[in-house]
C-alpha cells in the first residue's frame, strides 16, 4: 500500500516539475514534497506501522523517490537559471546593425572661411598676417593716425570708450600704426590683420556694432597709386569674380591722402537697387588710400623716402555680396540654419 503511495507520489511530483516554469514555483514544490512538512515526510510517518520484514522494503522505495525527485528538481533548477540568464544576455545585446545617432557637424563660421580665402589670397602676393588688440588705445586708435584729440574727423567712427585713454578699436588701422612702428625701417612693410572692431552703430541690414575689417598696408619706396588699384582689382576679381561691377569713388580719410572708398554691385538686387544697396546697386566694401605724410612720419618713416598705401576692408559685406545674404544681423545671431548652409563637408 505505503510502496504505491509513494510511487504516486513521485509521479505527481515528477509531472509538477515537468510542467513549471519559474524557480519561485519550483522551490514551493522542493518544500511541498521534500519539506519537514511535506508529502514524503507525512507518507514516512507511518512507517511504524509496518512490519520488520516490510520496513526495508518500504525505505528503499522511499529512498528512491526522494533521489528521483530531488534529481528532477535539480535538473530543472539549472533548465530555469539557465534559460534566465540566456534571456537577460539576449535582451541585454547591442544591436550593432542599428543606425547610429547623427553627431552634429560644425565648421568655421562663414566670416573666418572669408577671412582666409582673403588672407591665403595677399599670402599669395607676399603679405604677412598680423593681429591686433581688440583694447586699443586712443593714441594708436587715433592719434598715430592723424586724429588727434578734438579732431572732428573722429566722430566719423562712434566710440565705445573704456576709459579716456582705452577704447575698443573702431577699425584695424591702429595695426598700420603699429607694424610700422615695429619695423626697422630697412625692409617694405607689407601686412594684412584681420579682427573684430567695435562701433556704436545702429544695427541695421548692412550694419552691426560689433564686425570684422582686414586691414592691409604696404609701406615701400615708389609704391603708388597705381599699385593700390592693381591690388585691388586683382583681390575684388578674385573674391567676385569677373562678371562683378567695382567703382571707386573719392573719399577722406584722415590717414591717407589721396582716400578712396572701393563699391560693388549688389548681388541681392544686380544693381537694381533693394534694401541691402540702400536702393543705390552699390555696396561700400572698403576705404584706402596713400598713406599720409604724417602717419608714416609719427612712425618714424621719412616720407620723402617712402610711401605706401593702406586699405581696411569689411568681410561682412564681402560675405554678404559674395553669398548673397541680405542682412548682417544673420552673422551674429547664430541661427543653425543659417550658418549650416556655409559647411561643404
Ligand atoms: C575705416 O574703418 C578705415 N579704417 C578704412 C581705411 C583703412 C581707410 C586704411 C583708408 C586706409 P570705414 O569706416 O569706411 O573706414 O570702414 C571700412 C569698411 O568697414 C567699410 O567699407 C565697410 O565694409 C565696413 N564697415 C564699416 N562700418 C560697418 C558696420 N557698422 N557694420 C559692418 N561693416 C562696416
Amino acid at each position: 500500500m505505503m510502496q504505491e503511495e509513494l510511487k504516486a507520489l513521485e509521479v505527481e511530483a515528477l509531472q509538477k516539475i515537468k510542467e513549471v516554469t519559474d524557480e519561485r514555483s519550483l522551490q514551493d514544490i522542493r518544500v511541498h514534497y521534500l519539506g519537514k512538512k511535506g508529502a514524503l515526510t507525512a507518507i514516512l510517518r507511518g512507517m511504524g506501522k509496518l512490519s520488520k520484514e516490510e520496513r526495508p522494503v518500504v525505505g528503499e522505495v522511499a529512498n528512491s523517490v526522494r533521489e528521483n525527485v530531488t534529481a528532477a528538481l535539480d535538473a530543472k533548477k539549472t533548465k530555469l537559471e539557465k534559460a534566465a540568464l540566456e534571456a537577460q544576455l539576449s535582451k541585454e545585446t547591442i544591436d550593432v546593425t542599428l543606425p547610429g545617432r547623427p553627431v552634429a557637424e560644425s565648421g568655421p563660421h562663414i566670416l573666418t572661411q572669408i577671412i582666409e580665402e582673403i588672407e591665403d589670397l595677399f599670402i599669395g602676393m607676399g603679405y604677412e598676417i598680423k593681429e591686433g588688440p581688440e583694447v586699443e588705445t586712443d593714441y594708436f586708435n587715433f592719434e598715430a593716425l592723424n586724429l588727434p584729440k578734438n579732431h572732428p574727423a573722429r566722430d566719423m567712427q562712434d566710440t565705445f570708450y573704456i576709459t579716456n585713454e582705452l577704447l575698443l578699436r573702431t577699425h584695424t588701422s591702429p595695426m598700420q600704426a603699429r607694424a610700422m612702428q615695429h619695423s626697422d625701417k630697412s625692409q617694405p612693410v607689407k601686412m594684412i590683420c584681420p579682427g573684430k572692431v567695435y562701433r556704436r552703430d545702429t544695427d541695421d541690414a548692412t550694419h552691426s556694432h560689433q564686425f570684422t575689417q582686414i586691414e592691409g598696408l604696404y609701406v615701400d619706396r615708389n609704391v603708388t597709386m597705381g599699385d593700390l588699384k592693381g591690388t585691388l582689382d586683382r583681390f575684388s576679381k578674385a573674391m567676385f569674380g569677373q562678371d562683378r561691377e567695382i567703382r571707386l569713388r573719392p573719399s577722406f580719410f584722415p590717414f591717407t591722402e589721396p582716400s578712396v572708398e572701393m563699391d560693388i554691385s549688389c548681388k541681392s538686387c544686380h544693381g537694381k537697387g533693394c534694401s541691402v544697396c540702400k536702393h543705390t546697386g552699390w555696396i561700400e566694401i572698403l576705404g584706402a588710400g596713400m598713406m599720409h605724410p604724417n602717419v608714416l612720419e609719427m612712425a618714424g618713416y621719412d616720407p620723402k623716402e617712402f610711401t605706401g598705401f593702406a586699405f581696411g576692408m569689411g568681410p561682412d559685406r564681402i560675405a554678404m555680396l559674395k553669398y548673397g545674404v541680405n542682412d548682417i544681423r544673420h552673422f551674429y545671431t547664430n541661427d543653425i540654419r543659417f550658418l549650416t548652409q556655409f559647411h561643404h563637408g
